[in-house]
């Protein structure tokens, strides 16, 4: 039984694994594709790459799809699609991405990634965008994740479920992006809880602690893609210097303005990296 908001994944008893599967076999049906290879969430930034990666074979709203939310912010796309890449992999991108500052939970932000693994892709991209803490990233820039620090005090583990996270932004595959485009600088992902942006001191600390990156999403993501046993890959485009980094104040139409500006150009390093996976 789903609560007043219709969500499955809203009543506590269900099994979230359950309902990804749910989900995967609902993507089946609308894709005719009955198992996907690589699965591409897209982030603040991403989303033009879609377009060239490969031919897009079924594009269907999110919300068609068991357990997945209508999107809550402008520049995240609610679609998902189906791609047939030039050699031939499935890719399914989510275009759909659920943020843990909407308040649904922990289960509604991993479920595309708890889907993507049930329709057997076996590589998840992660994309976003974000703030950077070093200064040589320019916004515009893209970075590899190479490791994250989860500063949500939240996990999609539920229960004694030991997971280990050693290489979690698989090292083999942040070689093959940097085979592709060797000038990628890689750095730690910090997940703050948003949806404000931090204080520059909360920038300062996340410096100390070992981060170079601020963001809202993907190490919650990457946590729930280790458990069901995919290789992930993490890539950042800088939109913004983190605060305090840059002296003038954020704004969403910035972070807004240098994804289309970057766009082009991190579409086509997207589209080869999945294209040579
Ligand atoms: I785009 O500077 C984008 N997302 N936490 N901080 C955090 N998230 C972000 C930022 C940023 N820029």
């Amino acid at each position: 039984m789903s609560d007043q908001t219709g969500n499955p994944l809203d009543d506590p008893a269900a099994d979230p694994f359950a309902i990804a599967a749910q989900a995967a076999s609902d993507i089946a049906r609308i894709t005719g594709v009955e198992r996907h290879d690589i699965a591409l969430t897209l982030g603040s930034g991403w989303g033009a790459a879609a377009d060239i990666i490969g031919e897009t074979t079924a594009n269907f709203p999110a919300t068609e799809v068991t357990g997945f939310s209508a999107p809550a912010l402008e520049g995240h796309v609610g679609t998902l699609r189906s791609i047939l890449t030039p050699r031939g992999k499935r890719v399914l991108v989510i275009g759909a991405r659920t943020h843990f500052y909407e308040g649904h939970g922990v289960r509604r932000v991993v479920h595309s990634v708890r889907t993507a693994a049930a329709t057997g892709a076996k590589t998840m991209v992660l994309t976003n965008g974000a703030g950077g803490i070093k200064h040589t990233w320019k916004p515009g820039t893209p970075v590899l994740i190479s490791d994250h620090i989860n500063l949500t005090a939240a996990t999609p583990l539920e229960g004694a479920t030991f997971i280990d996270l050693t290489d979690l932004y698989s090292m083999r595959l942040r070689d093959l992006a940097r085979s592709i485009d060797p000038s990628l600088d890689e750095g730690v992902y910090c997940q703050f809880t948003g949806p404000q942006y931090e204080t520059p001191a909360e920038v300062q600390m996340a410096k100390a602690i070992g981060g170079h990156i601020v963001g809202m999403s993907t190490a919650l993501e990457a946590i729930a893609a280790r458990q069901a046993g995919m290789e992930i890959l993490g890539l950042t485009l800088v939109t913004n210097m983190a605060a305090g980094i840059q002296t003038t104040p954020l704004s969403h139409e910035e972070v807004m303005e240098a994804g289309r500006l970057a766009g082009p150009v991190i579409s086509s390093l997207l589209a080869r990296v999945i294209g040579a996976l």
